[in-house]
């Protein structure tokens, strides 16, 4: 499996040989990135009949660590629509806007990208337990594809602040879940301590082979729109997702699929923010926020693991951080459901409620092409929809009370 080089740590640039095991540098405690040969990739790429493939991961496994194919653990994720909005796009006066509908993955978010590549990874290291710290998808998703494996799985959740459809999922697919009394960051040094032994295999985004799985995202992206977006706006917790995808735009140009890049913009809840805040600064450190608030909470994150990445995405690329109240992320949610019937989780929708302030200043051009990437579905957390919701009619069961409370409701 030449194609496969190294794990490199983006930290010290150690290299470690494609079997290690273990999720971070052995030298340093760094992240590592999946190191490959482009040439022998596309080599690889012009024999496979990789274009015949339908749309999804799988379809780019040639782009994928994966030693072991025939232990693939899959449930057919990615694949999702890229949808065009003209009527949201109107009225913020943009002409080209997409929403990358992530919410069609089989738990019902991206995370599920990462879950095929990085659990097919703990068959070949034959690990017999999976664990992870979670704001809730990355659970969902884990404990789903722990149960197609037939392994086991371990959830550590920060308590009260997960939504309810993301904790139903987690328990139907029989995890463990423990609900901390902390947040996610302390929930998420609690794993990180667990999977210092053999038995447990971390799939936190720390994990290199997530992000392998998500950066498929972006080659979607580019598939299905026929060339690269102006700018890329995605959500940002623990900071993985943008850099897989600035990962996977960059690999585009690499094997010589594409020229040029977007432009990617992060955005975060205001009271989850340390990226924004190092943005704001133009530093290349983040100061972490002790305590964190938002009603999106699978981005109540105040120690992005994947930070010194999504800095690097952002300023590479000439992109941008931005801050959103939860306010502006209610109303953005409801847009979007209105206007478009998609219907995403509070977190997905930060990068609408950014678009909604930024399109009266200037920063991004109405002829410019804009994919907003909606990470997670609307029926996750059915309690912050509903907290906006206005209370459903009640009427007797009789026509002539109904057609009285229609002449008042169409009035509204
Ligand atoms: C819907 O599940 O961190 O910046 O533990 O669920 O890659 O962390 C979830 C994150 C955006 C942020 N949108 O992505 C978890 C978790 C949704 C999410 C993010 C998450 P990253």
């Amino acid at each position: 499996m030449d194609r496969v080089l190294s794990l490199r740590c983006i930290d010290c640039g150690f290299e470690h040989g494609i079997q290690e095991r273990s999720v971070t540098c052995r030298r340093c405690g760094g992240l590592l990135d999946v190191v490959y040969d482009y040439d022998a990739v596309v080599d690889e790429m012009e024999r496979s009949g990789w274009e015949r493939r339908p749309l999804g991961v799988w379809r780019y496994e040639e782009l994928l660590p994966v030693l072991r194919p025939e232990l693939k653990v899959t449930l057919g994720e990615g694949g999702t629509r890229l949808v065009r909005c003209r009527r949201l796009g109107e009225e913020l006066g943009l002409r080209d806007l997409y929403v990358k509908h992530e919410g069609g993955n089989p738990t019902g978010s991206f995370k599920d990208r990462g879950m095929t590549v990085g659990v097919t990874k703990a068959l070949e290291f034959g690990a017999k337990t999976l664990i992870c710290a979670s704001t809730g998808n990355t659970a969902a998703s884990l404990a789903a594809y722990s149960a197609r494996a037939g392994l086991r799985c371990l959830v550590l959740l920060p308590k009260g602040k997960v939504a309810l459809g993301k904790l139903a999922q987690a328990s139907i697919h029989g995890a463990v879940i423990i609900a901390v009394r902390g947040g996610f960051d302390e929930a998420l040094d609690l794993v990180r301590r667990l999977a210092e032994r053999p038995e447990y295999y971390l799939l936190n985004s720390i994990n290199p082979y997530r992000l392998e799985g998500q950066k498929t995202a972006a080659y979607e992206v580019y598939e299905q729109l026929g060339g690269m977006p102006d700018w890329l706006i995605i959500p940002v917790g623990n900071a993985g997702n943008i850099s897989a995808y600035w990962k996977g735009f960059r690999e585009l140009n690499l094997v010589g699929m594409s020229e040029g890049l977007p432009r990617m913009v992060g955005v975060q809840a205001e009271g989850a923010s340390p990226i924004v805040e190092a943005f704001k600064r133009r530093t290349s450190e983040i100061e972490p926020f002790r305590r964190v608030e938002t009603l999106a909470t699978a981005i109540r994150i105040g120690r992005p693991v994947n930070w010194k990445r999504a800095l690097n995405a952002i300023y590479e690329s000439r992109g941008l951080a931005e801050a959103v109240s939860d306010e502006e992320i209610l109303k953005a949610q409801r847009l979007l459901a209105s206007k478009e019937g998609l219907f995403v989780e509070p977190a997905s929708a930060t990068p609408i409620a950014y678009l909604v302030r930024a399109m009266g200043d200037g920063a991004i051009d109405r002829d410019e092409t804009v994919v907003c990437v909606a990470t997670g579905h609307g029926l996750k957390d059915p309690e912050a929809a509903m907290r906006q919701a206005p209370k459903p009619l009640e009427a007797g069961a009789d026509l002539m009370e109904i057609e009285r409370l229609l002449n008042r409701a169409w009035k509204r």
